[in-house]
């Protein structure tokens, strides 16, 4: 059948050839509907839909597509294929798509599409152990019920969403998704099926943000992680809410920038250390829960580079949970050094058990005072000079400040982290941690002794927090006490 059209063509049975040939936008373009039953040989629309006219939809089969379905231009209107794209079958939009494309009950076949353009849509339900050609992804794919085919595509450019999500246990990525471009500032890509990331995942540059909701016991494999000309790019964002479980690892190959973030544990795997990364640390890897060593390898994680000042690798970044441990064994290994536990001069942590404790050496001393100062004062402030200042401690800022142990960190919390300077106490509990049990020393001493322990710059900040102790003051004597400290900070 060969025939040129500006309406329907709306065959019932089976399509065995169809070619339409239209004209190119913006002066010609296929203006109508093609809707068949279902497609065993070739449906061919040799030049694009046109934008803007005929109906949303372009194409309609009612069931499989078991022969090709081809456009030769962009696609700018729907094409909807209720049953699935059976195994040998292919779709190709060979230049761009613009509109949305929804397949029903799966892909056994080979859908191949131009770039996804703003506006664009490829929504795959159904089983998708097919193959997938894409260029770059500016709209939105999403595969309904997993992926566990293979993919490839360039980019993930801005607010483009690559989603591979699961109604059902055992549906995520189980099969390779390869992108030979970035994922670029503003681009996802979005694992939330219960399978989490059980295959692969490769990308280039890595600015935008990729996250896996469950637990990830495959590869992520990514260039470099983070803006090339920012050595601290908080933006860039690898998040994988559960654990690396199983076999799952990441990799960047060359330097992160950016965050890594592991909200689970990092457990053993059979496939090398959990995390490599190729080259420096510049940015953070935030491991939430515990690192567990595997008994088969040297490394935990591994960094080949360097990790300068603002790099920080933390364990238990969320503040000290009991349950959340550096297992004896685990080994993080940068450059040619081998790190076994807490090291906060390196500024590779397992984030302290201490109140008090603000710069990561498991003792609360002198040396907190100053962090301390420059915390509260983010607190009552808005800053976020600690965070710039301490590196990998900022997500357990507040569990440190909150001397008292009332699950709040504020004012109140200066007098009992006073307290424990003097004593050196760490924990919370009965008679403890409320500043009870030290001696106050007089105000002028302790004036010196938080002069002599804050940097000159803080000096301001120092004098903003004894404010906020005067306020804080739970009865007169207390804020006599601190109005005292004030007034011998201020002579
Ligand atoms: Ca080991
Ligand atoms: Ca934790
Ligand atoms: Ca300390
Ligand atoms: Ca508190």
């Amino acid at each position: 059948m060969e025939c040129l059209i500006n309406g329907t063509v709306r065959v019932v049975g089976d399509v065995q050839n169809v070619i339409i040939e239209a004209g190119q936008e913006p002066n010609g373009g296929f203006e109508g509907q093609v809707h068949v039953g279902s497609v065993g040989g070739s449906l061919s629309l040799s030049g694009s839909t046109a934008a803007d006219r005929g109906p949303p939809t372009a194409i309609v089969v009612d069931y499989d597509v078991d022969g090709t379905i081809s456009v030769e231009n962009a696609l700018h209107r729907g094409l909807t294929v209720y049953g699935a794209v059976g195994q040998g079958a292919s779709i190709t939009l060979s230049v761009a798509l613009f509109g949305p494309v929804w397949v029903g009950q799966g892909v056994h076949g080979t859908v191949t599409c131009g770039t996804v353009n703003e506006g664009g849509q490829l929504d795959i339900h159904g089983p998708a152990d097919g193959t997938f050609h894409l260029a770059g992804v500016s709209g939105h794919v999403k595969f309904w019920n997993g992926m566990g085919g293979t993919l490839t595509a360039t980019a993930v450019n801005a607010d483009g969403e690559f989603v591979v999500a699961g109604s059902a246990q055992g549906q995520g990525l189980t099969g390779t998704a390869t992108f030979t471009g970035n994922v670029n500032r503003g681009g996802l890509i979005d694992i939330t099926g219960s399978a989490g990331l059980a295959g692969s995942v490769t990308t280039a540059n890595m600015l935008g943000t990729i996250h896996v909701a469950t637990d990830a016991s495959g590869l992520l494999s990514i260039g470099t992680l983070g803006d090339p000309n920012d050595p601290n790019d908080p933006n860039a964002i690898v998040r994988i809410d559960g654990g690396l479980t199983s076999d799952g690892h990441v990799i960047v190959g060359t330097a992160l920038r950016g965050r890594l973030e592991v909200r689970g544990d990092v457990h053993k795997t059979t496939v090398g250390p959990a995390i490599r990364v190729g080259a420096d640390v510049t940015g953070q890897i935030r491991v939430y829960g515990s690192l567990y060593d595997d008994v088969n390898e040297a490394y935990e994680i591994n960094v080949r580079g360097a990790m300068p000042f603002p790099g920080a690798i933390a364990i238990d970044w969320d503040g000290d949970q009991e349950s959340d441990v550096w297992e004896p064994g685990a080994v993080i290994r940068i450059g040619a050094t081998s790190y076994t536990g807490n090291t906060w001069q390196a500024r590779v942590y397992e984030i302290s058990s201490c109140r008090g404790d603000m710069q990561g050496d498991w003792a609360v001393g002198f040396p907190d005072i100053n962090p301390f100062i420059m915390a509260l004062n983010d607190v009552l402030y808005g800053t976020s000079n600690y965070a710039a200042a301490f590196p990998g401690l900022e997500g357990s800022m507040a569990f440190h400040g909150d001397a008292d142990c009332s699950d709040v960190f504020d004012s109140a919390d200066i007098n009992p982290f006073v307290a424990r300077v003097q004593t050196g106490d760490c924990d919370c509990g009965e008679a403890r941690g409320n500043g009870e049990g030290a001696d106050r020393m007089p105000p002028e001493e302790l004036a010196a002794l938080l002069a002599e322990n804050v940097a000159p710059e803080q000096y301001d900040a120092l004098l903003a927090v004894v404010a906020a102790a005067i306020d804080a003051a739970p009865d007169e004597e207390m804020a006599a006490y601190w109005q005292a400290v004030y007034a011998a900070l201020t002579q």
